[in-house]
C-alpha cells in the first residue's frame, strides 16, 4: 500500500487500486507502488487472483504528461516493465476499467490477461495528439487484440472510444460493476497472454499493400503532422518482426517523436487548452451565472449559427429580428445547415427536431425578458449596437449577461450605452458559429467577475474553447490578423503574387493563405472594417489596404460574387486572374514602386514575425493574459497550425532573438512603419529569455 496504491483482498483475489487524483495519471510514484503491489500479489500464496483497477473518474489516464521533457526518474521502473510485471504473472490479472483507459493506462489493460469495462469508459491510444506514439507496447498489443486495421485506425486517430462501441477483443466484458465482474472473471479463467498471441495478425500479414494504402489515405487529414506518420510506421512492426523486436523498435520511434518539436508544440496545446478556461483576472471562488435560456438578436449568418450551438447544448433560444421575413430567412439557413447534417448521416432527423424545437423566432424585444443571457449578432456599427444595447437594457430581466459579438468594436462604449455595464461582456464567435471552436470572450473595463466567468461557463457550456482578452481594436485576434495581413497585402505590392503567398503560409501549416481567407469571409467584409476604422482613426497611405479597396470597389467581394482574388467556378475552385496581377501592377506603378522577386521564406517570416510582434505588444498592455491564451486564439480561430504549439509557443522554438533580428532586417530594407520590434520581444530577446520564462516569472 503506498499513497496512490490501495490493494484490498476480495475472494482471495487482490484487489490493486490506483489512486492518483484526479485521472490517475502514471507517475514515477505509481509504478514504484504498482511494480511491488504485483510482487507481493504474486508471492502471496493466499492470492489466486489479481483485479487491477482505478479511483474516481478515470482508471488510468496514461503515463504522466507532467514527467515528459524530463529526466527518467532513478531507480523507478518505467512502464514497460510494470507491463512485463503483469502479464508474467502465474495467477489471472483481469483489468477492471471503470473509467478513462487512455495512452499507458490501455497499455497497462492490455497487459492484464482480461479486460473487463464499464460501457461508458473511453479507451484508446490518442498518443498521437500528444505528438508521439504509444511507447509502452501498445503499438504491438493492441493489433494482437483487435487486428492490424482497427489498431490502426484508434492509434493514428488518437480516438477515445465508448467501451461498448470499442472493437471486439479489446473489453472481453461489459459491466456496471466492473470490480465485482472482474473478481468473478479472474476466479474462473486461466492465464492468457496477448503478447504471445499472433492470430490476429494473420489477416494483415496477408495484405501486403496494407500499410502503404494507408498511408495514402492520409495526406489530406495529417497534413504538416509527422507522429500520425510514425504510428503506422509502428503498428507495421507487428507484422515485420516478433513482439519482443517489435517492441524494442517501438521503443526507438517512441523516444525520436518525444524529441521532436511537434511532440512539444502538442503537449502545449494538451495543457492549455485545459489552463485557458482558468482565468487569471477572475478569483476562483466566482461562480458563473446560471445559463438556462438565451436570446440571440439578429438571425443572419452569425446570429443563427450561434443559436444553433445554444440548440446544440440542449439551451431553449429566442432569436429576434426586425420582422417576419428576415426571421423567416434567418430560421431557413439554420433548418437547412441541420438538415445537410442529417443528410451527410451526422445527425438523426429526431435529433434536429429537438433541436429546431428550441429555437423560438420572434419580432419582439418582449421576447427578451426573460432569458439568462442575450447576445447580440447585428452587423457591425457601433451607433446601431449602442441603440440595440440601450433598448436591450430595458428589457432583459435583471441579472441577465448582455453579450455582443462584434469582432471588432469598442465593448466599453457599448456597455455605456446600458444602465448596467457590468452585466456587458464581449462574446466574439468566429464564422461559421456552429463550427469554430473558439469563443474570444472580451471583457471590459466595467464588466463584473460574475459576468467574465458566465462568459467562460458560456464557453464550456457550448463545446467551446473560451478565451477571456481584454478591450482593443480588434480584441487579440483580430488585431493580430491585420498585422500579418497587412505584411501580405505589402508583399503583394512589392511582388509576390497572392497565390505565391497563400502557398507559403499553406505550406507553413494554415488550412488556406490570407487572400483565400478573405475571398471566403468576403471582401466586403473586410472593406466596411476599415472604412469604419479609417474613419474613427486615419492612417497612413500604406496602410490603406489599396489592392482590396479596388478589388471591392470593382464589385469582387471573393466566393460569394465569384471573383476576388481570385476567380471561381460553379463548383468554387478557385484560379488565378490575370485581371487581379494587371491590377496590382497598376497599384505598384502609381506607388512608385519596384516590383521584385520575393522568396517563400521572406513571406512566410514577415507574416508570422509580424503576427507574433503583436501578440508580443499585446501581451505587454495586458490585453492577452498569458501566452497560452493567443495560442489557443490562433490554433482554434485561425487555424495556426495546431504541430507547432500555436505562434507565440512557436516564436519560442524559433528563437526570439532571430525574430528580432528578421524584424530589424525587414524594417530596414523593405518596411520602417509596421515592423517596429515590440519592446517585450526586444527586451526578452536581448536578455536571452523566451515567453515561456516571462510568463515563469510573473
Ligand atoms: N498526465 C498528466 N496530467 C493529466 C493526464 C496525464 N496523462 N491526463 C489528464 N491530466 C490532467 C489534466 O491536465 C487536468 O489537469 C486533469 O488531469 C483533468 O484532466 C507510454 C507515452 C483521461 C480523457 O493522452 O485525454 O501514456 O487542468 O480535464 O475531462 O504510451 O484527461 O485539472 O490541472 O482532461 O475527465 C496518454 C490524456 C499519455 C490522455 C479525462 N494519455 N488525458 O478527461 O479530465 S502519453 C492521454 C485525457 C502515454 C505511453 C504514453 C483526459 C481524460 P488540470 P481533464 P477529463
Amino acid at each position: 500500500m503506498t499513497d496512490v496504491i490501495k490493494t484490498a483482498d476480495r475472494d482471495g483475489v487482490r484487489v490493486i487500486t490506483i489512486d492518483n487524483a484526479p485521472v490517475n495519471a502514471i507517475s514515477a510514484a505509481v509504478r514504484t507502488g504498482l511494480q511491488a503491489a504485483i510482487k507481493a500479489a504474486e508471492a502471496d500464496p493466499k492470492v489466486k487472483a489479481i483485479v487491477l483497477t482505478g479511483a474516481g473518474r478515470a482508471f488510468i489516464a496514461g503515463a504522466d504528461i507532467r514527467e515528459f521533457g524530463k529526466p527518467p526518474a532513478v531507480g523507478v521502473p518505467n512502464l514497460r516493465e510494470n507491463i512485463a510485471a503483469l502479464e508474467a504473472c502465474t495467477k489471472p490479472v483481469v483489468a477492471a476499467i471503470n473509467g478513462a483507459a487512455a495512452g499507458g493506462g490501455l497499455e497497462i489493460a492490455l497487459g492484464c490477461h482480461y479486460r473487463v469495462a464499464h460501457p461508458k469508459a473511453v479507451l484508446g491510444l490518442p498518443e498521437v495528439n500528444l505528438g508521439t506514439i504509444p511507447g509502452a507496447t501498445g503499438t504491438q498489443r493492441l493489433p494482437r487484440a483487435v487486428g492490424v486495421e482497427a489498431a490502426l485506425e484508434m492509434i493514428v486517430n488518437g480516438v477515445l472510444i465508448p467501451a461498448a462501441k470499442c472493437p471486439p477483443g479489446l473489453a472481453d466484458e461489459l459491466a456496471e460493476d466492473v470490480v465485482g465482474k472482474a473478481v468473478a472473471l479472474a476466479l474462473s479463467k486461466p492465464v492468457r497472454r496477448l503478447s504471445e498471441d499472433d492470430s490476429k495478425l494473420a489477416a494483415a500479414k496477408a495484405k501486403p499493400g496494407l500499410f502503404d494504402e494507408y498511408r495514402k489515405g492520409m495526406a489530406r487529414r495529417f497534413r504538416g503532422f509527422t507522429a500520425p506518420y510514425k504510428c503506422v510506421e509502428a503498428v507495421e512492426l507487428c507484422v515485420k518482426y516478433g513482439y519482443a523486436e517489435g517492441i524494442a523498435k517501438e521503443r526507438e520511434i517512441f523516444l525520436w517523436c518525444q524529441e521532436q518539436p511537434e511532440a512539444r508544440g502538442m503537449r502545449h496545446v494538451f495543457f492549455s487548452e485545459r489552463e485557458v478556461a482558468r482565468v487569471p483576472s477572475i478569483p476562483k471562488e466566482v461562480k458563473p451565472r446560471e445559463i438556462r435560456s438565451a436570446g440571440v438578436i439578429g438571425c443572419g449568418t452569425m446570429g443563427g449559427g450561434i443559436a444553433m450551438n445554444f440548440a446544440n447544448a440542449g439551451i431553449p433560444v429566442t432569436v429576434i429580428e426586425n420582422d417576419a421575413a428576415a426571421l423567416e430567412k434567418g430560421l431557413g439557413l439554420i433548418r437547412k445547415n441541420y438538415a445537410g447534417t442529417v443528410e451527410r448521416g451526422r445527425m438523426t432527423q429526431d435529433a434536429m427536431d429537438k433541436r429546431m424545437a428550441l429555437i423560438k423566432g420572434s419580432t419582439s424585444y418582449d421576447d427578451l425578458k426573460t432569458p439568462d443571457i442575450v447576445i447580440e449578432a447585428v452587423f457591425e456599427n457601433l451607433d446601431l449596437k449602442k441603440q440595440i444595447f440601450g433598448r436591450l437594457d430595458k428589457v432583459a430581466k435583471p441579472g441577465a449577461v448582455l453579450a455582443t459579438n462584434t469582432s471588432t468594436l469598442d465593448v466599453d462604449a457599448i456597455a455605456a450605452a446600458t444602465s448596467r455595464p457590468q452585466d456587458v461582456v464581449g462574446t466574439h464567435f468566429f464564422s461559421p458559429a456552429n463550427v469554430m471552436k473558439l469563443l474570444e470572450n472580451v471583457r471590459g473595463a466595467r464588466t463584473s467577475d460574475e459576468t467574465a466567468q458566465t462568459a467562460m461557463e458560456l464557453a464550456r457550456r457550448i463545446n467551446k474553447v473560451g478565451v477571456m482578452v481584454g478591450v482593443c481594436d480588434g480584441f487579440v485576434g483580430n488585431r493580430m490578423l491585420y498585422a500579418y495581413s497587412r505584411q501580405a497585402s505589402f508583399l503583394v505590392e512589392e511582388g509576390a503574387a497572392p497565390e505565391q503567398v497563400d502557398k507559403a503560409i499553406y505550406d507553413f501549416g494554415f488550412p488556406m493563405g490570407p487572400f483565400q481567407m478573405s475571398d471566403l469571409a468576403g471582401l466586403d467584409v473586410g472593406y466596411m472594417v476599415r472604412k469604419e476604422r479609417k474613419e474613427r482613426a486615419p492612417t497612413n497611405l500604406r496602410y490603406a489596404n489599396t489592392v482590396a479597396d479596388r478589388l471591392y470597389e470593382m464589385g469582387r467581394y471573393g466566393q460569394k460574387t465569384g471573383k476576388g482574388w481570385y476567380l471561381y467556378d460553379a463548383q468554387r475552385n478557385r484560379s488565378a486572374d490575370p485581371a487581379v496581377a494587371a491590377l496590382i501592377e497598376q497599384v505598384a506603378k502609381e506607388q512608385g514602386r519596384a516590383r521584385r522577386a520575393i522568396a517563400n521564406d521572406e513571406i512566410v517570416e514577415r507574416c508570422m514575425y509580424a503576427l507574433v510582434n503583436e501578440g508580443a505588444q499585446l501581451l505587454d498592455e495586458g490585453i492577452a493574459a498569458r501566452p497560452l491564451d493567443i495560442d489557443m486564439i490562433w490554433i482554434f480561430g485561425y487555424g495556426f497550425p495546431r504541430y507547432r504549439g500555436g505562434p507565440i509557443f512557436w516564436a519560442d522554438e524559433v528563437g526570439l532573438p532571430r525574430i528580432l533580428d528578421r524584424l530589424n532586417h525587414y524594417r530596414q530594407h523593405h518596411d520602417r512603419d509596421w515592423l517596429e520590434p515590440a519592446p517585450l520581444l526586444a527586451r526578452l530577446a536581448r536578455e536571452g529569455r523566451t515567453f515561456k520564462s516571462w510568463t515563469a516569472e510573473r
